[in-house]
């Protein structure tokens, strides 16, 4: 029996045909964004779904399509599905982990060194031809990233490959906060050093957060945090929209309370807060962490890998390789 899936979202040409060499597939090569009614409308009679964080996969929906076997999504973070609902429906949950680690801690060290070095304010001044006179003297002024200390929130693969960056490349000082506190071989080979969150806020002159989102990480940096911070610091965020209390950010970039921040990911998007948008000492990019042409490829592939091992069509059916809630698999007969 050849399996039906869904492919929410557009991917790249090859990599979606190769999805079409396995199973019968329902695309949408226009992109759209579905609505909750269409995602579920358009998952009547799908056995999988390669899905992304546009869309919510939670226990009503799972219940209104009982034949749904695998939700492959295409990205590290898989806060839009409910994996205790699919656990609990048989479902199996995979992600794309590990492809896109170097790429997207590139990105975020990019972020926090536009953010610190005022790259984005001082390129609208050029282009908006406000540079009339050379070399004065205090112009765009920033503060040093090599030798700083940077701290990092949520020490993953992507928080330890941030750390290595810092440490290794530009002789940063690194401390990091997370839920557990890593095995001393692994601190030792990112040189990081575990602190309580407190001593994060208070010494970073470099915050970058990489936490998954949960109910718990929810607004993790808001007023009380910012009013912790240094009011030279800069602040980047590369992991969720939700994790910073935007609105209370906003304040503090506009008050001066810290000096910069770096954001890749909002509460609401794509819609933004439109103070952030007034504030010249925030650099905003579009949630592109992952954005390489190799690594989104990468990603995109591991989530075809994943569901033609987990709906055990043809011959390459299998254990898939990078599965959420593995438990799923030794329930199936
Ligand atoms: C993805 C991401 O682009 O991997 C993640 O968790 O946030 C990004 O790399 C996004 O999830 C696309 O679905």
């Amino acid at each position: 029996m050849h399996c039906a899936v869904l492919a929410t979202r557009a991917t790249f040409p090859d990599i979606a045909d190769r999805l079409r060499q396995h199973f019968d597939v329902e695309d949408n090569p226009a992109d759209t964004i579905f609505s909750p009614e269409e995602l579920l409308r358009r998952l009547q009679g799908k056995h999988g779904v390669m899905s992304t964080g546009s869309e919510r996969i939670d226990a009503a929906l799972l219940d209104a399509c009982p034949q749904l076997r695998a939700v492959c999504n295409v990205g590290v973070g898989y806060n839009n599905v409910d994996v205790d609902a699919c656990t609990a429906r048989g479902v199996l949950v995979t992600n794309t982990p590990d492809v896109l680690t170097e790429t997207t801690a590139d990105f975020g060290f990019a972020l926090m060194m536009a953010a610190a070095r005022r790259i984005a304010e001082a390129e609208h001044f050029l282009r908006r031809g406000d540079w009339t006179r050379t070399g004065i003297y205090d112009m765009f002024l920033g503060s040093d990233v090599h030798g700083a200390t940077l701290g990092i929130l949520g020490m993953g693969r992507i928080g330890q490959a941030i750390a290595r960056r810092g440490a290794l490349g530009f002789g940063m000082r690194v401390i990091y906060h997370n839920r557990t506190r890593l095995a001393p071989a692994v601190e030792a080979g990112c040189r990081a050093e575990y602190v309580d969150k407190d001593t994060l806020l208070g010494q970073s002159d470099h915050l970058v957060l990489v936490l998954p989102y949960s109910q718990s990480s929810h607004h993790a940096i808001g007023a009380a945090e910012l009013d912790r911070m240094k009011p030279t610091a800069t602040l980047t965020n590369i992991a969720r929209g939700g994790i910073v209390d935007d609105a209370a950010l906003a304040r503090a970039l506009r008050s001066g309370r810290i000096a910069a921040a770096g954001l890749d990911v909002f509460e609401g998007e794509p819609t933004l807060r439109p103070e952030l948008l007034a504030l010249p000492n925030v650099v905003l990019t579009p949630h592109i962490g992952s954005a390489s042409v190799g690594t989104r490829r990468a990603m995109a592939s591991l989530a075809v890998d994943n569901l033609i091992a987990a709906l055990g069509c043809g011959p390459q059916a299998g254990r898939p390789p990078s599965p959420v809630n593995p438990a799923v698999l030794q329930k199936r007969p």
